[in-house]
């Protein structure tokens, strides 16, 4: 495969394609779909520097590549595009087993013009816990137009086939500490561009292996990703806190326990502890660099 198939229907061979090849790059034709993008797109796009959003992944040049949990932002269309029917009857073609869908985490994927923002090849199954991997996939939708010049998304087609490979760790900024997965023998596939227009939704495999380079326009290439993951046992979010539901739905009871463990859960509480004693989790993050600053410098001398 040299280049990219794009559906504009959904249906059984659409399923086909994703088996095979294990992505979708799907068009969606619904103009509410259309306009949710473009007021998804400005409301990023007249937010930048804010600081309340929450930015990770921060390249050597400092530049953050993720605003994350935008689900939980009430001011962000996102989760409803993410609810939109054009999402949820793809999500439904995928979740074969009838099994109960839980989005893990969402954030805005994004590149700022002129600054090392690329993605090493990974699999988004290589960031997951050995003991957590279950079957999903990541939801990414386009709120621009996106190329190789702005750092599109590239995908190396049938790579979910060959199961979760072994990732290594490469720091980026010894300030944050912050650090990205990659393939440590990247099989040899080749790759193709995922070349997109706003609100095109490609959907892929968590062992899909991606990767995409940065933006050498002025453009912040916006898109959004949801993973998702299907599974009969429930749990709580990359953040700790109860899922929103992307199929199926929850009993009460399961409700019940999903709250219970979030009450409990201690990373939860040093989310709360950051929003709301700001000052003070600065001095922890201080120190943690300062121990990542040495241990690492050390260890690789
Ligand atoms: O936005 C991109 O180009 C890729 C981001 C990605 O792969 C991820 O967040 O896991
Ligand atoms: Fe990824």
């Amino acid at each position: 495969m040299t280049q990219n198939l794009k559906f504009d229907y959904v249906n059984s061979k659409t399923n086909l394609f994703y088996n095979e090849y294990g992505f979708i790059h799907y068009q969606p034709s619904s103009s509410e779909f259309k306009s949710l993008i473009d007021k998804c797109y400005n409301y990023y796009l007249n937010n930048d520097g804010d600081n309340n959003f929450q930015k990770n992944f921060e390249g050597q040049d400092g530049a953050a590549r993720h605003i994350l949990d935008i689900f939980r932002d009430k001011y962000s269309p996102a989760l409803e595009i993410y609810k939109h029917k054009e999402v949820k009857q793809l999500i439904s073609l995928l979740n074969e087993n009838k099994e109960l869908g839980i989005f893990t985490h969402s954030k805005l994927s994004f590149k700022e013009p002129n600054k090392i923002t690329d993605w090493y090849p990974h699999q988004d199954n290589g960031y997951k816990k050995l003991n957590d991997r279950r079957s999903g996939l990541a939801i990414f939708i386009c709120l621009e137009k996106m190329n190789n010049n702005n750092g599109c998304l590239q995908l190396f087609p049938k790579s979910h086939r060959l199961k979760t490979l072994k990732h290594e760790r490469i720091v980026e900024n010894l300030k944050s500490g912050s650090y990205q997965l990659r393939i440590s023998n990247l099989p040899s596939l080749s790759h193709i561009s995922i070349e997109a227009e706003a609100g095109d939704i490609i959907l892929f495999h968590n062992d899909m292996i991606h990767q995409s380079q940065s933006s050498s326009t002025n453009s912040y290439r916006f898109a959004l990703i949801a993973e998702i993951e299907f599974s009969k046992k429930i749990k709580l979010d990359d953040y700790n806190l109860v899922p929103v539901v992307a199929a199926e739905f929850h009993t009460f009871m399961d409700k019940i326990y999903l709250f219970f463990l979030s009450l409990i859960n201690l990373r939860n509480k040093w989310y709360f502890f950051k929003k709301y004693f700001p000052s003070c989790s600065f001095f922890i993050k201080k120190w943690k660099v300062y121990i990542i600053d040495n241990l690492l410098r050390k260890g690789s001398k």
